[in-house]
């Protein structure tokens, strides 16, 4: 069974060392003066929060995993787990926004080289830009073995030609990442490339922005790649390593999209334990009827035990030893945690939950998504037992 190793000298510790309590502090503040308030009209209007992203930016709550010589902080992934959880009890749509942009990095950071990592993470640390991770397509999502789009050489170019789908900020994209085949005789792990596309290169056409059930104020785009031509320079890591680059990424962001499901259950939890002390019934807070007061308990519950398999998950990462197993546990239950606590806290306010002037019903609406991107929870449970079986890194 995948194990962490003895190696590490340090004792297990919960506590936070001052640098992370001070981005997390700052994160929520930042979060209860610039995002609470403003939620629920996004959620409205759809609009994409370009406003909020530039103060994110001006704050130092972006592209937080880029290392200090790029112009980032260089957090260490836990840190970046902190801030995501707390931007996500806030609103989930902006912070599926903001950590797509640590999604499209995520190749960049795991496979590319220095001139790439200066020129693409450095320009989104300059200025409020946002980028954007293409590997699905309308026939491959949970099947990323099975995707069509083409990348041929022709002279030392590429050309790349497919259709990616459900591409988070694809409409405000400054570069995107593209995972295409590069040699069908290849199996799917040997050949397909990673390439780095600046977002005005011709021939890159974008649908419409996609109504989604919730997360409604972020971006979800089908772009279409016609005969775009990428110069060498922009293909990461080497010629047919693309699909296992992709899949490295994840080994970041799923932590970080797990600790957005915490901050989504937490934010439900809080607004159940609110209501329920407020509304009375039978002569008594609706808190002190038991079967209500258990409903939150167990809320509580599953927070705590989602939070503390985020914090492994990064904690595994940030010590250098391989993630994926710890990341899919902890994706699956958060996920599961975010759409049972935003359940449960609707049913704690009773009829006002399914009204759009109390909060609970968009945490509904939003919570469902973190079962599906970034793999669903079966592709979740596919990763973890296929870890099980001594199939992955471990
Ligand atoms: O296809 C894989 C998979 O992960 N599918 C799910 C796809 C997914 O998660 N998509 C998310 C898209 S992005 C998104 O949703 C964004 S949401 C909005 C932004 C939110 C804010 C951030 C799979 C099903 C797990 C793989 O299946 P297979 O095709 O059967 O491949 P395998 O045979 O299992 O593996 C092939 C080789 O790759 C190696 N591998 C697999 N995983 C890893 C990791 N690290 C290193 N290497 C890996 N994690 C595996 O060992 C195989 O190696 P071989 O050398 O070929 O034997
Ligand atoms: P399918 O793969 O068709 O799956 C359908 C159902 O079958 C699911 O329940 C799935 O779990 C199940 N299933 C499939 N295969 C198996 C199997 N082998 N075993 C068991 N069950 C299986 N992608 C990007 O590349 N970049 C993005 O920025 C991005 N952002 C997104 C934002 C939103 C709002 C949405 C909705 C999607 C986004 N995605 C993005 C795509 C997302 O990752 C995929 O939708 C997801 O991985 C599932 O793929 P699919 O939709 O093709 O479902």
């Amino acid at each position: 069974l995948p194990r962490l190793t003895r190696a590490l000298s340090s004792e297990v510790s919960f506590a936070l060392s001052e640098e992370q309590h001070a981005i997390q502090d700052l994160a929520r503040k930042f979060t209860r003066e610039e995002i609470v308030p403003l939620a629920a009209e996004y959620d409205r209007s759809m609009a994409y929060p370009w406003p909020i992203i530039e103060k994110a930016h001006e704050t130092g709550l972006l592209n937080l995993h880029v290392p200090e010589k790029y112009g980032g902080p260089g957090l260490s992934l836990l840190s970046c787990a902190l801030v995501s959880e707390e931007i996500a009890y806030g609103c989930t749509g902006m912070q599926t926004a903001m950590e797509a942009i640590g999604l499209a990095e995520a190749p960049v950071i795991v496979a590319g080289n220095e001139e790439q990592i200066q020129k693409y993470l450095g320009r989104m640390t300059e200025a409020p830009l946002v980028a954007a991770y293409g590997v699905t397509e309308p026939d491959a999502g949970s099947d990323v073995a099975g995707i069509r789009t083409t990348a041929k050489k022709v002279g030392e170019n590429w050309v790349l030609n497919g259709t990616k789908m459900w591409i988070t900020n694809a409409g405000h994209a400054n570069w995107f990442f593209v995972l295409a085949k590069s040699d069908a005789s290849a199996k799917p792990s040997q050949g397909m490339t990673g390439f780095i596309v600046d977002a005005d290169t011709p021939g890159i056409h974008l649908g419409k922005k996609e109504i989604n059930m919730g997360q409604r104020c972020s971006d979800t785009r089908m772009v279409t790649f016609e005969e775009v031509v990428v110069p060498p320079q922009n293909v990461l890591g080497k010629e047919g390593e693309g699909f296992k680059i992709a899949m490295k990424a994840f080994d970041i962001t799923r932590p970080l999209v797990s600790s957005a499901a915490v901050g989504l259950a937490q934010r439900a939890l809080e607004e159940a334990v609110k209501y329920a002390q407020g509304r009375k019934t039978m002569g008594k807070p609706i808190i002190e009827h038991q079967a209500v007061a258990f409903i939150l308990a167990d809320m509580a519950i599953q927070t705590e035990a989602a939070r503390n398999l985020v914090w492994k998950s990064a904690w595994t990462k940030d010590a250098g030893l391989p993630n994926t197993f710890y990341a899919s546990i902890a994706k699956t239950f958060a996920s599961r945690t975010a759409v049972e606590n935003a359940n449960q806290a609707v049913q704690v306010f009773g009829g006002a939950g399914f009204n759009t002037e109390y909060p609970v019903e968009k945490l509904y609406r939003d919570s469902k998504i973190f079962e599906l991107y970034e793999g669903t929870s079966q592709i979740q449970r596919l990763v973890i037992s296929r870890s099980l079986a001594g199939l992955y890194p471990a």
